[in-house]
């Protein structure tokens, strides 16, 4: 681990597992979001033409959920060896913890420059940092962005209280009905991001798959990928999957206490 750390080939590839333990439902499963629900229902363009208030009030409420959660320590783990290490990060996840992690662990600046011992003690976690490290590529997009249906615009959603029954707003350029910014069932991935992810899985010596059913497609491939290249995939989820017996080890336990387990902290740069 340590050498695929040193080389900048270390990859964590997340799922919605990662955040369970921040208080963020998984999506599958008996406790999940879509427990009682067609998944197609709600995360579909085609639902949200039938029904875009339904569709836009889900996402109103997972965002009041999420505003209320903090990345928990595989997040914090990985996003010091982010900063450490070279760490790279791939995730499913729309909520934003993983880029919240990263801002938790950014290393305090150095002293005043070039005096020999004058950097303060950054603090249990906080490091050195060897430059500022790759944001993480988000390949479902963000549930704090939204996206015109019209003209496509882009832009940032911060959660506010209240609101929650209005229905979609309008976008500030077009008038057109905006959209939450993420990738539902049938939508493309951007290809940018998804060229990305797909070169850093080629590259890694070693993929961490954390939390994910491995069931959606394209992003389930990214650990596949790593194996193709003869890379190794080390598996963190308390429940077996499609991936578990590919991996070349399955950890089976939560990710707060495994990622942490198996990382440690990065030592002193
Ligand atoms: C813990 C834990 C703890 C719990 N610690 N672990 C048939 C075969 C193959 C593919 C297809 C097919 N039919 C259709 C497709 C394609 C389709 C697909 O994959 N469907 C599958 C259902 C089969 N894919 C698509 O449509 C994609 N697009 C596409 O293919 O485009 C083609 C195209 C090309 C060119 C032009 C046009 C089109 C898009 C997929 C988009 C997925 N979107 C969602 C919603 C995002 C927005 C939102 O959040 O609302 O993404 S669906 C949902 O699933 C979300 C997630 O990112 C994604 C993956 O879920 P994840 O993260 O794995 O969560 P869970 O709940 O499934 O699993 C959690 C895991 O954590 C569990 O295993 C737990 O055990 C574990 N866990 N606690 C560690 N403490
Ligand atoms: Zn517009």
């Amino acid at each position: 681990m340590g050498e695929a750390l040193a080389q900048g080939r270390l990859l964590a590839f997340t799922g919605a597992g990662v955040s369970a333990e921040s208080g963020i439902p998984t999506f599958r499963g008996p406790e999940g979001m879509w427990r009682n629900k067609r998944p197609e229902d709600l995360a579909s363009p085609e639902a949200f033409r039938r029904d875009p208030r339904g569709v836009w009030e889900w996402y109103q409420w997972r965002r009041a959920r999420v505003a209320g959660c903090r990345p928990n320590e595989a997040h914090l783990t990985l996003a010091s060896w982010a900063w450490a290490g070279g760490l790279r990060v791939v995730t499913q996840n729309v909520d934003g913890l993983h880029d919240l992690a990263l801002e938790n662990m950014r290393p305090v600046p150095p002293g005043p420059q070039g005096v020999a011992g004058s950097s303060p003690d950054p603090g249990p976690g906080r490091l050195p940092s060897r430059g500022a490290p790759v944001p993480p590529v988000r390949l479902h997009g963000s549930l704090f962005h939204t996206r015109c249906t019209a003209c496509g615009n882009e832009a940032p959603y911060p959660w506010e209280e209240g609101g929650e029954g209005d229905g979609p707003p309008t976008c500030g350029r077009c008038g057109a009905m905006l959209r939450p910014a993420v990738v539902w069932f049938g939508e493309a991935l951007s290809p940018e991001d998804t060229d990305r992810a797909f070169q850093w899985a080629t590259e890694a010596s070693v993929t961490l798959s954390i939390g994910t059913s491995a069931f959606v497609f394209p992003a389930a491939q990214i650990p596949l990928t790593t194996l193709a290249n003869g890379g190794t995939v080390i598996e963190i989820n308390p429940e077996v999957t499609p991936l578990s017996s590919q991996s070349t080890l399955h950890i089976r336990a939560p990710a707060a206490l495994a990622v942490p387990a198996l990382l440690g902290s990065p030592g002193p740069a």
